[in-house]
């Protein structure tokens, strides 16, 4: 389980966009703009040279409150004592991760489309990454951008919180919002800034007037339930 507030706003220290800060130097700028999780990502770091940025940012993470996910390394993530890892199409299957990290971390998936989101659903994961939304020009992954549409398909079907990803910028976020993402993974437009604690500032600042435009959607029918229009 992942409370909805924890996938706000995901920051993925990937070195390769960034502009020479280190997976500890992007987790700190990110913490302190107010970034609700860190996802360590690199592909091509050796364990050796991660371990100990890994065990940093787990401290960090911890003190601010914010969620540290590990990406692709399972062994990397129960290292470090990482809330959790966060797996693709291609790396280990969600059943497989969750034998190996036990209920009380946390399971993240990358998914594609509708199939792949209720697949990994159903294996147990806690979150869904979708996307791309946007094309970006981060990840050559073959998929298609997956638009707000694929929001708001997989909301009206899962209960799990699902994090954009893909292409998200200032201009977009709110559009990823409303659809009924529960938040969003921000790679090149938050890294790739000079100012990283700035830009996830106003990532933020934009997630949580997004989320004010949402709730105003927002009626109760019946006095009970709250319907999105
Ligand atoms: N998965 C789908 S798109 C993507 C990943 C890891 C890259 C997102 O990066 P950016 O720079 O925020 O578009
Ligand atoms: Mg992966």
């Amino acid at each position: 389980m992942i409370p909805r507030q924890a996938c706000r706003l995901c920051v993925i220290t990937d070195p390769e966009l960034g502009r020479g800060l280190s997976h500890v130097g992007i987790t700190r700028q990110a913490l302190e703009g107010g970034a609700s999780m860190i996802q360590l990502r690199d592909k091509s770091a050796g364990l050796r040279e991660l371990l100990p940025q890994g065990q940093q940012i787990a401290r960090l993470c911890r003190e601010r409150g914010a969620h540290f996910i590990v990406n692709d390394r399972l062994d990397l993530a129960l290292a470090v004592n990482a809330d959790g890892v966060h797996l693709g199409q291609d790396d280990l299957p969600p059943m497989a991760a969750r034998a190996a990290l036990g209920p009380g971390k946390i399971l993240g998936v990358s998914t594609h489309s509708l199939e792949q989101a209720i697949r990994a659903a159903e294996e147990g994961a806690d979150y869904l990454g979708i996307g791309p939304i946007f094309s970006t020009s981060t990840k050559a992954i073959g998929y298609e951008p997956v638009g707000c549409a694929m929001i708001r398909q997989l909301r009206a079907r899962l209960e799990l919180p699902l994090i954009a990803i893909g292409g998200i910028t200032l201009d977009t976020i709110s559009s990823v919002i409303r659809a009924g993402a529960a938040g969003v993974a921000v790679i090149s437009a938050i890294v790739g800034d000079e100012d990283v604690a700035l830009a996830t500032r106003g990532f933020l600042a934009a997630i949580l007037e997004a989320e004010k435009g949402s709730r105003s959607d927002e009626k109760v029918v019946d006095g009970s339930f709250p319907v999105s229009l």
